[in-house]
């Protein structure tokens, strides 16, 4: 029992130390304590071989004999590309570029929106590093690869058991001619909440030196008040600086008049104004129509006069034609997903938009072959994580009617069946769709999105309505989110929030409608850095374990602290980190440049009287033996 017991104390330090710091700085290390990441990489994999893994047990598996994924040849040097002309003339230049030339810009999001859309986030470094290379030689006139940021950064350090830093540092040293991307939800960071200012800076500063040269800044109330922060900090940077309008509702209806074209087009010159370098119009439930389209993005670059990134979804089947209308009304850049990762919640068909496009003035000169090769890497690379499709089996039109994000859809999807309300799903919808109106027609998009997505599932299991909810003698219990953003603690929408339902849910109590960071005492960095490193042993703490502690603490301490028990688990093949080894098996697992482990497992013992199985096994040729409790 003795694994499960450290694993469980969430004080169990001893004898930690970072991955990139040990990565890095192999020689300062003892020979013991290097043979010892062995060990710990041993002691994974025969747990999750053992009992396997927390997150794949009861899911469907991957069919065994599927071929591992191969990365396409990289064909030739990567030839000069975005980030080139990024680091020799800076962020202005690159705006002008864009705006300057005809064809339609591509922005790649497979490795961030596209898992994060259907595969609830669960890439791992390992699947997007291999790859990152053929992108460089083979596709090097993509405008950029969305790689990091929005939920990729938690879900790295609390579900993969790695460090989105390193994920960040790897793909820039392997595909240095292109720019990389980040969605940031300005002043709630990476996070859920806001942060105090200062924090926010150490991150932007952090992401740009560890190697973001995109940050595409929203706020999840449209409140550009509340982006300044961060979009200064991006300018500081010296990066490109997408300022960012999300998309609700539909320019064309009356009824929505809140969200109508003088809306947008006002917010984009407060965004210009701001310092954006680039306007992003950035769709995230997909609910920007063809014909809407056109006008919008007409009336944008006529009067903001900045170049325009569009970023929508597929969730209604319809994103590629709302592409094809933006791409006619002049839009510069838009986002897709490699063919694999495309199509419903997730990004447009990359491929079909390439083809569309070629021979027309808008051609994006992508070389199709290279598209398709990447494209059946990716394929391979989703097979091997079945376990955590759970996406929709066609595209829906219900979208519009409740505007659900395409990284919440799913989510909510799963949540609601847990509370045992599968069955019930219409119902789920319609109410997020009444709760929204009862917050007074929000943006809905990381984090208000997932305050609409609590209310509206409390409601549903609790079989109330929206009269009932809003009569002021009814008692309600609201969730903690609710209250939250209530007090004024995410910003304020355009308009405010009803003052009817903020007092019901307030009880009385005066919300803030200042900038939520106005009332946030800022953070004595170098204190915390300090604590942190005593908590952790004596750890260096540098910027990016800062940072990450800053937006997580307990994430990343626990992370932390299982890295001291297995070790640098992110180099494991994906089949491995999920689903263990079988007896006779070989991996390879890539620990620092050219030191590798062969791994091979010889057999899987009985267990013993003290619940405890030994697991056999060759570490470069040399017998291993690991005791792990068999906790099935
Ligand atoms: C997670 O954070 O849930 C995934 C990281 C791995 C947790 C390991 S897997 C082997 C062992 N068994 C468990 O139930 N948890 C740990
Ligand atoms: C995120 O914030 O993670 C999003 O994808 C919002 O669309
Ligand atoms: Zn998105």
């Amino acid at each position: 029992a003795f694994v499960e017991n450290l694993l469980k104390h969430p004080m169990f330090l001893d004898n930690t130390y970072h991955t990139k710091f040990i990565d890095e700085n192999p020689d300062l290390f003892i020979f013991e304590k290097r043979l010892d990441r062995g060990t710990k990489v041993l002691t994974y994999i025969a747990d999750i071989s053992v009992n396997g893994h927390p997150e794949t047990k009861d899911k469907p598996l991957p069919v065994r004999a599927s071929r591992a994924p191969q990365p396409p040849v990289a064909r030739a040097e990567p030839m000069m590309g975005t980030r080139n002309l990024l680091e020799q003339k800076g962020p202005q230049a690159v705006a002008d570029w864009m705006g300057q030339q005809r064809q339609l810009l591509i922005t790649d999001t497979t490795m961030r929106d596209g898992h994060q859309s259907l595969l609830a986030t669960r890439m791992r470094s390992h699947d997007m590093i291999k790859v990152a290379p053929a992108y460089a030689a083979n596709l090097p006139t993509l405008f950029s690869v969305e790689c990091w940021g929005g939920a990729t950064f938690d879900v790295a350090y609390r579900f993969l058991q790695e460090c989105p830093w390193q994920r960040l540092r790897d793909i820039r040293e392997r595909m240095p001619n292109i720019m990389t991307q980040m969605l940031l939800r300005a002043s709630n960071g990476v996070g859920y909440t806001n942060y105090p200012d200062n924090v926010v800076q150490h991150f932007v500063k952090t992401a740009a030196s560890s190697g973001v040269d995109v940050f595409r800044v929203f706020d999840s109330l449209n409140w550009v008040e509340n982006m300044r922060v961060a979009m200064d900090a991006v300018q500081e940077a010296g990066k490109v600086c997408e300022g960012t309008i999300c998309y609700t509702g539909d320019i064309f209806d009356p009824e929505r008049a809140k969200y109508d074209l003088k809306y947008y087009v006002a917010m984009g010159k407060d965004l210009k104004a701001a310092g954006a370098h680039v306007l992003g119009l950035k769709d995230m439930a997909g609910l920007l129509k063809p014909a809407q389209a056109r006008v919008l993005v007409r009336a944008l670059k006529a009067e903001v006069g900045l170049p325009i990134h569009f970023h929508t979804h597929d969730t209604a089947g319809i994103a590629t034609a709302t592409i094809l209308a933006a791409s006619e009304a002049g839009v510069d850049a838009v986002d897709c997903a490699m063919d694999a990762f495309s199509g419903n919640t997730s990004q447009a068909t990359l491929g079909s938009v390439v083809e569309a496009l070629r021979h027309t003035d808008r051609d994006t000169g992508l070389d199709i072959n290279a598209v398709r090769e990447i494209s059946d890497y990716w394929e391979d690379v989703r097979h091997q994580y079945r376990a955590f499709e759970t996406g929709m089996q066609a595209p829906s039109s219900e979208v519009y009617l409740h505007e659900m994000p395409g990284g919440q859809f799913t989510n909510l999807k799963a949540q609601a069946a847990s509370l045992g309300l599968e069955d019930r799903w219409p119902e789920v919808a319609r109410t997020y769709r009444d709760v929204n109106q009862m917050f007074g027609d929000i943006v809905k998009v990381t984090p208000s999105s997932k305050v609409v997505g609590d209310m509206a599932l409390m409601m549903v299991s609790q079989g109330l309505t929206r009269s009932q909810v809003e009569d002021p003698a009814s008692d309600v219990s609201f969730p903690e989110s609710v209250i939250d953003m209530m007090r004024g603690n995410l910003g304020q929408p355009p308009g405010g929030f009803p003052s009817a339902i903020v007092k019901k849910i307030l009880k009385g109590e005066v919300p803030n409608t200042e900038r939520p960071g106005a009332h946030l005492a800022p953070v004595d960095l170098e204190a915390v850095r300090g604590e942190l490193s005593k908590q952790l042993d004596g750890m260096v703490i540098d910027d990016e374990d800062l940072a990450g502690y800053l937006m997580y603490p307990k994430v990343y301490t626990d992370y932390m602290a299982r890295h001291a028990l297995y070790g640098p688990v992110r180099t494991l093949p994906t089949p491995t980190f999920f689903y263990g080894m079988e007896a006779g098996q070989e991996i390879a697992a890539e620990i620092d440049p050219g030191k590798t482990l062969e791994i091979r497992l010889q057999a899987i013992g009985d267990t013993n009287e003290d619940g405890e199985v030994k697991v056999f096994f060759e570490l470069n040729g040399q017998p291993r033996v690991i005791r792990v409790p068999n906790r099935l």
